[in-house]
């Protein structure tokens, strides 16, 4: 055995722990420590039995995703899961916490399954573009029955130890989450364990063919594609578990692991896998002292009833803060307490959360239309209308109002933290913490640091980010900090493309067949052509660019807003998109009046033109520090803007393109470029120097 797996005598069973904290993930050690101690069990005439747990907080929670993108090391886990099933003794798995991917499989591998009652099992491997690729694919079906194998694969959702005994994935469901207990469960079932007609390996089990299995995958591989649009790996394990019932154990074995090292040798595993670990370095904020520790938050004040604020409010709420929401308009007040109801019974309804988990929530937001309800609150995020005058004044409202200590954050999306935080005598505690529309699903947070704001005051507000389920990214201030900033390159481009010949459809499907979720014009339409158009003209500091996003406003000239008038880049019929065919008569006559001679654009030069910008914007931001790493930009935009996940964000796609295939590219869009344009697509100077080096953005 080894320092991660331990073996000890309870009688006559054999009680193998791993011990790999934080997920007890199958590292190189644990695999060598597993093989070893299975091996001197079967070979130890006194043991009747071996039971395998994990000490800590959680199972297996999958093959150690850090080993990856290196070379693989011996013994590789699916000969260690073979000789855990060959073993001549009964092997019980103690389950706790999450049993996920390798964990799974290891626990599969075994002969029988005791789980704790709130025990998660799953085969999430399809999130970092990967299979099963331990017989996960083979004894999962033979465990559940092909259908909900193919679900739980595909989906990468796990289910619940309920539901896993109810389908025979588990044997037992103890009725604690104590590891401990779980583990006299397993013993107990061990003395029980019999095997009156020999060894109960799941290899052995054959898989019930559904009698109408041809339909069956079929379905699976259509509804796939579409959720999973662009993935290889789902595909590649609905083939691996159609093996499972046309191939013989280890042939089905050998093509899952044919398909698992195409999978994880693929850009898009890379990219997956990349995002799996920049998701959890982005609130790591480099030089910010550890030893900080946060301020006690239990009670948020939100100010503003709209649709900001209240989805801010119930952030707080579901992870059972106390909220005091306050709105100046009884009207709006109630409208909002009302919204917030609304949401709420929907996602009961929806089985989100229980009836009795909705009503705390709700309980939980009192609304006001008083200042002084404030006086004892330890955060206040204010959700106001997006003005600078009137969130100054707020901020010094906020400054006689609140105790000193007490957090001020701003929701704005683009105004200037610094210049709100004059307002207050404490701009130690003022920050930003940008929330993405709706704020009670999205799961970014731009958490602002300002130029006087304290490290005690970040810290807390990236603490208070994760107790709410968010992924926060520390940004610096800057004309719409990261996220936004680089958004409007990428909707700049769009609007000249639009100017130049292409049409709102041409550029929509182009980014959708990209991998966007949304094309950038449907998404303006849905949020609204004159936000942008007032945000333009907030600007201190707009570009002196008379072609500006011209098509946005020559909409809004129009009276074509969005969605919200029937009518924007695209007219609407009770919401339904129709076509774009009024825009694009309107957009033909602006470019004539501007001297701009329509031409035929590709799919890829509109592909390049917005991708490229958020490249170059992104360098941009890195070098001068807006932003920490690269891998945070790429955050910022896996979560908040719909970038494809198997592409791993801009900067990612960036490096895995190649920098100095980036920089040609560019180039030759700036030597094209006239007017404003030619500043626009100036290569950053980090990408050139990048370029030159040979490194990539990810090491920044
Ligand atoms: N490998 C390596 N490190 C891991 C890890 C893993 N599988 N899972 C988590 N970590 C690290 C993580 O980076 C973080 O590190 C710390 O643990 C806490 O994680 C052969 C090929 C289990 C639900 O996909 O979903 O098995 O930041 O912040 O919120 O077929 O971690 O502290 O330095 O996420 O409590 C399949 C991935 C792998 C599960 C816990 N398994 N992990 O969430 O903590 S592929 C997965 C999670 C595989 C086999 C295939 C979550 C969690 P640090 P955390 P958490």
């Amino acid at each position: 055995m080894n320092s991660v797996v331990t073996v000890n005598m309870e009688n006559s069973v054999a009680v193998i722990t791993i011990d790999n904290p934080p997920v007890n993930a199958l590292s190189q050690p644990v695999r060598e420590g597993l093989r070893q101690a299975i091996s001197s069990a079967a070979d130890d005439k006194d043991i009747s039995a071996i039971v395998l747990r994990c000490a800590g907080r959680t199972f297996v929670a999958g093959a150690d995703i850090k080993e990856f993108g290196k070379p693989p090391m011996q013994p590789h886990l699916p000969a260690v899961l073979n000789a855990v099933e060959a073993s001549d003794k009964p092997v019980i798995v103690a389950l706790h916490g999450n049993a996920l991917g390798g964990g799974l499989e290891l626990a599969m591998a075994g002969h029988y399954r005791v789980a704790s009652a709130r025990c998660k099992l799953g085969l999430p491997e399809t999130n970092l573009g990967l299979i099963p690729g331990a017989g996960g694919t083979q004894r999962l079906p033979r465990l559940t029955g092909v259908e909900l194998a193919l679900d739980m694969i595909t989906s990468a959702r796990p289910i619940s130890a309920t539901k896993a005994l109810e389908h025979g994935l588990v044997d037992e469901v103890v009725d604690s989450d104590d590891a401990d207990e779980v583990l006299q469960a397993a013993l107990a079932f061990a003395s029980g364990a019999a095997w009156n007609d020999g060894p109960r390996r799941t290899r052995d089990i054959v898989v019930a063919s559904p009698e109408d299995y041809q339909k069956i995958f079929e379905f699976w591989r259509t509804t796939t594609e579409k959720k999973a649009r662009g993935q290889h790996a789902p595909q590649f394990a609905i083939d691996a578990i159609e093996h499972s019932l046309n191939l013989p154990f280890d042939e089905a074995i050998a093509k899952e692991r044919e398909y698992f090292l195409e999978c994880k040798a693929s850009p898009q595993s890379r990219a997956m896998r990349h995002a799996f670990f920049a998701e959890r370095s982005c609130s790591k904020v480099p030089g910010l002292d550890a030893s900080i520790s946060p301020q006690s938050v239990q009670h948020v004040g939100v100010i503003g009833a709209g649709t900001m604020g209240t989805g801010i409010a119930m952030c707080f709420a579901s992870a059972g803060l106390q909220v005091t929401l306050l709105e100046l308009s009884e009207d709006n007040l109630q409208r909002g307490l009302g919204l917030i109801r609304e949401r709420y019974e929907q996602s009961r309804q929806r089985g989100r959360i229980s009836e009795s988990q909705m009503h705390a929530n709700i309980a939980l937001i009192n609304g006001t239309q008083s200042y002084t309800d404030f006086a004892d609150v330890d955060l206040v995020v204010e959700a106001a209308f997006e003005s600078m005058q009137v969130k100054r004044e707020i901020f010094a409202q906020l400054d006689s109002t609140c105790r000193p200590d007490t957090l001020l954050a701003t929701n704005t999306s683009y105004l200037n933290i610094n210049t709100i935080a004059e307002a207050t005598a404490h701009p130690e505690r003022v920050l930003g913490m940008h929330f993405f529309s709706p704020a009670h699903v999205m799961k970014l947070l731009e958490v602002v640091n300002g130029e006087q704001t304290s490290s005690r005051s970040l810290v807390t507000a990236l603490n208070v980010a994760k107790r709410i389920g968010k992924i926060a990214c520390a940004v610096g201030v800057c004309y719409g900090f990261v996220g936004n900033r680089m958004y409007s390159c990428y909707g700049r481009e769009a609007n000249a493309l639009l100017l130049e010949g292409a049409t709102p459809s041409d550029i929509d499907q182009a980014m959708q067949q990209w991998g966007m979720a949304m094309g950038p014009l449907a998404v303006t339409d849905m949020s609204g052509i004159d936000i942008g158009y007032k945000a333009r003209r907030e600007r201190e500091d707009p570009p002196a660019d008379p072609l500006f996003f011209r098509a946005a406003d020559l909409m809004v000239e129009n009276e074509r807003l969005g969605q919200k008038t029937s009518a924007g880049f695209y007219d609407y019929d009770s919401g339904k998109k129709l076509d774009d065919k009024t825009a694009v008569q309107l957009l033909k006559r602006e470019a004539g009046k501007l001297g701009i001679e329509a031409r035929d654009i590709s799919v890829e030069e509109i592909q390049q033109r917005l991708i490229l910008a958020l490249i170059n914007e992104g360098a941009r931001i890195l070098e001068e520090g807006i932003a920490a790493r690269a891998s945070d930009i790429d955050v910022i935009w896996l979560n908040g803007y719909g970038f494809p996940r198997w592409r791993g964000g801009p900067m990612c796609y960036a490096d895995e393109l190649g920098l100095d295939q980036v920089v040609r590219q560019i180039d030759a869009i700036h030597a094209k470029a006239d007017g404003a344009a030619k500043s626009y697509w100036r290569a950053a100077d980090l990408l050139r120097d990048l370029a030159v080096s040979g490194d990539k953005l990810s090491e920044q």
